[in-house]
């Protein structure tokens, strides 16, 4: 098994200071080393995206448009390169809007994936919808079908996914979800059938062949507050850590996941405490999608016990 990680430091597709440090703060934290301890996991590093001095473009609620679309460009060439050398993408963000990038980079590869956004929130608003202006607020609908005559010049994707762990749905993302029938699973779905459960029917209705590729984009306030509180909107009344953990195993078994984002850690809210929590969430959650196993890995060396 191969996997290749992409740091992307990017924070414009929101409003606070900090979200860009997240790779740093995980490398830092022994990303690599603790991914490559993982039975039979060849990891590679291909470093950050970064898309210094890129001019302003003013365009009506949407903030940094010509950043956040530079970023997502370059973005979108290096996980098709990642694919194309056989490995499992992991993109370490930043914010949400790099959301766009990294399935847009899939797409070029496998036209037939799926993908699973866990996220406390729907993220489908447009500038025309949105309260805050912020394009992290936005990446589902820069990459539904549905969306393209709306935005004239964003990727775009036959797009077949589903929504988890929502729980803060704004009153416009819930029509745009209604209207267009954009499947999702709430927590309240969660609640009914349990994590296991709520994924394999996820699964199973996205891929009733069990044959096509999954990606994963996972933003990190999908977990409750309280076990990763260092996020720019946190939302009470979410997955637990091994709720998240769970999930990710049960996807990794399936032998078909191609893609992970990790995004909207920021180690610049909360304490000390808070980032720990949120960064060793992270990892765990991350390892969970790569094979780690909780009942232990293989022995390194013989010895005789
Ligand atoms: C809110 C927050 N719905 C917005 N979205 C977030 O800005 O559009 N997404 N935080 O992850
Ligand atoms: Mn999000
Ligand atoms: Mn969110
Ligand atoms: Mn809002």
């Amino acid at each position: 098994k191969k996997v290749g990680i992409i740091g992307v430091p990017f924070e414009k597709g929101q409003k606070k200071y900090g979200v860009s440090v997240a790779p740093a703060a995980l490398r830092y934290a022994g990303l690599i080393q603790q991914l490559s301890e993982i039975d039979g996991l060849d990891v590679k590093d291909y470093g950050d995206i970064e898309t210094p001095g890129i001019e302003e473009v003013k365009m009506e609620n949407m903030a940094h448009l010509a950043p956040v679309s530079a970023c997502n460009k370059k973005l979108s060439k290096r996980v098709s390169e990642v694919l194309r050398d056989d490995r499992v993408v992991v993109t370490i963000g930043g914010d949400h809007s790099i959301g766009v990038g990294t399935v847009d980079g899939h797409y070029q590869v496998n036209n037939d994936m799926i993908l699973i956004w866990v996220d406390a929130h729907a993220d489908i608003n447009t500038n025309k919808t949105s309260d805050s202006g912020s394009v992290h607020g936005m990446p589902v609908a820069l990459l539904v079908k549905e969306f393209c005559s709306y935005w004239p010049y964003l990727p775009t994707m036959d797009w077949q996914g589903t929504l988890v762990s929502l729980r803060s749905v704004d009153h416009y993302e819930r029509l745009a979800i209604e209207k267009y029938k954009i499947p999702t699973f709430a927590m309240e779905d969660v609640e009914e059938h349990g994590i296991k459960k709520s994924i394999e029917h996820v699964l199973k209705k996205l891929d009733p062949e069990n044959k096509r590729p999954i990606h994963v984009s996972f933003d990190i306030d999908s977990l409750d507050a309280l076990e990763a509180p260092s996020t720019g909107t946190p939302v009470r009344g979410g997955l637990s850590l091994r709720e998240a953990i769970n999930l990710m195993e049960i996807i990794y078994a399936t032998g078909r996941l191609r893609a992970v984002d990790l995004v909207e850690i920021n180690p610049a809210i909360g304490d000390e405490s808070d980032r720990k929590k949120t960064i060793e969430a992270g990892l765990c959650v991350l390892k969970a999608a790569l094979g780690f196993s909780r009942r232990g890995t293989a022995p390194r060396g013989v010895i005789d016990l």
